[in-house]
């Protein structure tokens, strides 16, 4: 197969578009058609500052790569969840996967270390909180049978944190198109309205706080963006979270791709087409948000009066530590 611009040898069949490409075309439309996507969303200007969160895997890396190949100025942020690496009971639920925070943190620091005048934000979960994730989980209701409604409740609040305290316009996520498929069909297979009228590239910034979050990959097929980090040369982390295995969202995307299979093209067309649908107010007066008010312990905006769902989860942490302390003592 030849590319269709240069009649190189194609490296990359974007079968969904009818598009092969040659390495050297393919690192150009990537970036080409992130840049397409910002635009039409509206999800940030060249004047505007970008945190990216980062995580170490393909897709968060790449867009960092790409963002600050078009020339937006785009920090990192990478949360350490110490995943992995907390304690033997952690290893041992995670399959002996150790090191995995620390893996990946590895990974961004090479990636940085080929691009000069790059800034990382980083927040380590245990030093700043009291607690990794896994062990925060194992001592809360909210994460007792997995950890991962105390590492997303944690993430967001961070994420958030970071981005208001530094000023920043936007939050960027790597999320691409097969991540956002997935989210679709868990939603629509609830009849979730309220969460289908809030998902899209772009969630804007509301009043009481929360910072706009944006998702410039979100057309970008998963087997591009890892083909996009692997021709432009980006070492990423390749293992999943160890607490990803059984997650349903990993379900949907297998469903998914056995469709593409079948019907080219059949997960863009799900997405844009649920795009294009919204647009035209199939989900209208649903996308109604509780009001926000500040937390009284740390002042982001929170759905419930009081303590947010953040401080609440970490004080109880931090209680059963210090019992387990008096206990053990
Ligand atoms: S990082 Fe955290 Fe994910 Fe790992 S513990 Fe679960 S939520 S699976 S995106
Ligand atoms: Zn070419
Ligand atoms: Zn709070």
């Amino acid at each position: 197969m030849k590319c269709r611009k240069c009649e190189q040898k194609a490296a990359v069949n974007l079968r969904q578009h009818k598009l092969a490409l040659c390495k050297a075309h393919f690192l150009e439309w990537v970036p080409e058609q992130t840049e397409r996507a910002i635009h039409k969303y509206r999800m940030f200007t060249p004047d505007e500052r970008i945190l990216v969160a980062v995580s170490g895997g393909k897709d968060s890396l790449a867009l960092w790569d790409v963002l600050t190949r078009l020339g937006y100025q785009a920090d990192g942020l990478y949360i350490n969840l110490g995943i992995g690496e907390a304690s033997a009971a952690d290893r041992s639920q995670t399959d002996g996967v150790v090191g995995y925070s620390a893996a990946s943190l590895e990974k961004i620091h090479q990636f940085m270390e080929a691009r000069a005048a790059l800034k990382l934000h980083v927040v380590d979960v245990a030093a700043t909180y009291g607690a990794g994730i896994p062990e925060a989980a194992r001592m809360t209701a909210r994460g007792s049978t997995k950890p991962c409604s105390v590492c997303g409740l944690t993430k967001r609040h961070i994420m958030n944190r970071v981005a208001r305290e530094g000023g920043y316009d936007a939050l960027a996520t790597g999320h691409n198109l097969d991540d956002e498929a997935a989210v679709l069909m868990s939603n629509t297979l609830s009849w979730q309205g309220g969460y289908l009228a809030r998902q899209g590239p772009v969630l804007p910034a509301s009043e009481d706080g929360l910072v706009r979050k944006v998702k410039p990959f979100c057309r970008m097929y998963e087997r591009d963006t890892a083909a996009y980090a692997i021709l432009a040369g980006i070492d990423y982390i390749y293992e999943e979270c160890p607490h990803a295995i059984g997650a349903t969202s990993i379900e949907y995307k297998e469903w998914l791709n056995q469709l593409e299979r079948k019907r080219r093209g059949a997960k863009l067309q799900f997405y844009l087409n649920f795009l294009r649908a919204k647009k035209e107010g199939l989900f209208a007066g649903q996308e109604a948000r509780v009001a926000l008010s500040p937390c009284t312990v740390c002042g982001q905006p929170s759905s419930a009066p009081g303590e947010c769902a953040f401080c609440r989860l970490w004080r109880r942490v931090r209680e059963q530590r210090q019992q387990g302390v008096e206990t053990t003592a």
